[in-house]
């Protein structure tokens, strides 16, 4: 095996945002290589036929297929940081959260940014399903810097990328007239973190003959 870990990406995909962040949070140096979704490299179909990305190949041959996986696997890593205890602490919430997001939210954020791909969309509908979800996100971010901590954390970073997927279907409804001011400072708190910059880099998509994309290479 090579000597980092391989991590599939698409940069604009909420999941593998995750996975970035996450790695990049925990400080975790791997090889990035950039995925067109319409052409993907025969490398990655190999190690995950299913095509989804991210894929986070490790130096033992293990592959992670589930961004969750690859999340849990980078604050995991350094065996009980204080994120991934206060994690365990709240793995009900949390849970239940993520699934919120990954299922309904997902469900109807598809529908409302994309209504051409299904038939009779009712926008508004899709949208108001998705404006409850993030009313009651507010509601736990009340007077919080993050949702379970004061520093960023797991459920941070995997709700963000598609909070930011909603917000880009009309960024000016979002900020000025949603009127759910908590989570508009949350989202803008990581929006424009070190963080979340650091892991928007663009890349070609990877080609077996060029030169690797170092990720989170520590000086
Ligand atoms: N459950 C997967 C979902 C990943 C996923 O659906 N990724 C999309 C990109 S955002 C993908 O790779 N789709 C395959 C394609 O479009 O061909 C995860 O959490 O990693």
């Amino acid at each position: 095996m090579g000597s980092l870990p391989i991590l599939y990406s698409f940069r604009r995909c909420p999941y593998a945002m995750r996975a970035r962040m996450a790695i990049y949070i925990n400080q975790i140096c791997c090889e990035l290589r950039e995925v067109k979704l319409s052409d993907k490299p025969k490398e990655m179909l190999l190690i995950s036929p299913k095509g989804t990305v991210p894929v986070l190949q490790l130096k033992t041959g293990k592959v992670l297929e589930e961004s969750l996986d690859i999340v849990f696997w980078a604050f995991n890593i350094n065996d009980q940081t204080e994120d991934y205890k206060r994690y365990k602490l709240n793995k009900n919430k949390f849970n239940d959260l993520i699934s919120i997001i990954d299922n309904s939210f997902k469900y109807n954020l598809d529908r409302y940014k994309y209504p051409d791909r299904y038939s009779e969309i009712d926008i508004n509908f899709h949208r108001n399903e998705c404006y409850k979800i993030i009313r009651d996100l507010n509601s736990l971010l009340l007077n919080k810097k993050y949702l379970f901590s004061e520093y960023i954390g797991i459920a941070d970073i995997c709700i963000f990328p598609f909070i930011r997927q909603f917000r880009i279907a009309d960024t000016r409804w979002f900020d000025e007239e949603m009127g759910l001011s908590s989570v508009l400072e949350w989202f803008l708190r990581i929006n424009e973190s070190e963080i979340f910059q650091n892991v928007m880099n663009k890349y070609e998509p990877w080609k077996e003959k060029y030169k690797s994309v170092i990720f989170n290479k520590l000086d």
